[in-house]
């Protein structure tokens, strides 16, 4: 693999677009072709890095080798809202994220996150798959980035050092790791605990130093980050099932010819069945070897969570667009 850092991605930026131009600006031969830079805060092996792979191998082979990915796991140039701006700023080519860091920057991005908009994967995977989807993609476009597909990332849960979440009243006094993101700040405050704004790759140490008490996520992250070593109580309360975003940075879709941007859509396009089948695969052996850790898991009623939520429903639906987002989404319940 090539030895790229943030500071060699940024000496890049202005060159020639592609793998090529990063390269050589790390002081590569230029490669073959054109290589997408992909990055990911998630590790290998993560579902969401294996599909935006086999994104590249479709690409590969469908353009006889011509185009391709070549993908930075593992948050390596940097955490999502660095890696997301220098996306904007074209030194990253496709960049997948949770939809929170993009909660600033795209109003649109916040109604998927809404605590329990969604009533399933079913209801989730529906409304992404069909109108609402498209447009929450569209609306990434006059912000610097192509929506091209949504992922999985099922439902977030509580999880603390402290003590089981059953009631809203466990949240007390705890401080909890949120996103960077409005939204999540005011969510855990309507529950009632003190959010905390905190990147991803930081939260391990902060649960252990006590800088917070707990955090919320879903299975496959709460695993692979190893934060049920540190944080061994898990509540299921499933408040938020937002889905992760590709994204590819404007600048890069703006240079690639029309019949490229159109393989590019199809193969992001072909990558979310497979996704989605890694994702229930992960989720299922996470859930096992949490459980098999001796880590404490509750299932509590989320009516009393759910009863907290209106207010920040209120302060964050605020356009008609988002609120015929809003409407679109709950009629495709097919509960
Ligand atoms: C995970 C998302 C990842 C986020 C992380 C977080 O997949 O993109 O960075 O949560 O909580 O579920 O920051």
């Amino acid at each position: 693999m090539i030895a790229l850092d943030r500071r060699s991605l940024l000496r890049g930026l202005g060159g020639a677009i592609g793998g090529a131009s990063v390269a050589l600006a790390a002081g590569c031969a230029p490669m073959e072709g054109q290589l997408l830079r992909a990055v990911d805060t998630h590790p290998d092996g993560y579902p969401t890095v294996e599909a935006v792979k086999y994104m590249g191998q479709l690409l590969r082979e469908r353009s006889g080798g011509r185009l391709g990915i070549e993908h930075y796991a593992g948050g390596v140039l940097g955490q999502e809202r660095d890696a997301l701006e220098i996306t904007i700023f074209g030194g990253i080519d496709l960049n997948r994220v949770s939809l929170a860091p993009l909660n600033p920057i795209v109003p649109e991005t916040l109604v998927p996150g809404l605590p329990f908009l969604f009533s399933s994967t079913q209801h989730m995977r529906a409304a992404m798959d069909g109108e609402p989807g498209r447009a929450i993609l569209d609306a990434l476009e006059p912000h610097g980035l192509i929506g091209l597909c949504f992922y999985d990332s099922g439902g977030r849960s509580f999880y603390t050092t402290k003590r089981l979440i059953e009631r809203p009243e466990d949240l007390r006094g705890l401080k909890i790791r949120v996103q960077s993101s409005d939204l999540f700040v005011e969510m855990v405050r309507a529950l009632g605990g003190n959010p905390t704004p905190m990147d991803f790759g930081e939260v391990y140490q902060g649960l252990m130093q006590g800088t917070v008490d707990g955090a919320e996520n879903n299975w496959p992250s709460y695993e692979s980050t190893r934060h049920f070593e540190v944080a061994p109580f898990y509540s299921e309360t499933r408040h938020v099932m937002a889905p992760e975003v590709l994204t590819m940075s404007a600048i890069t879709w703006k240079r690639i010819s029309a019949a490229d941007r159109a393989l590019i859509r199809q193969c992001a396009q072909e990558s979310i069945p497979v996704m989605r089948e890694l994702w229930d695969a992960k989720v299922e052996q996470s859930r096992a070897a949490i459980v098999a850790s001796g880590v404490r898991i509750a299932a509590p009623d989320p009516a009393p969570f759910q009863a907290l939520v209106q207010p920040v429903w209120d302060r964050f639906v605020t356009t008609p667009t988002m609120r015929k987002l809003v409407d679109d989404i709950r009629a495709m319940d097919p509960a």
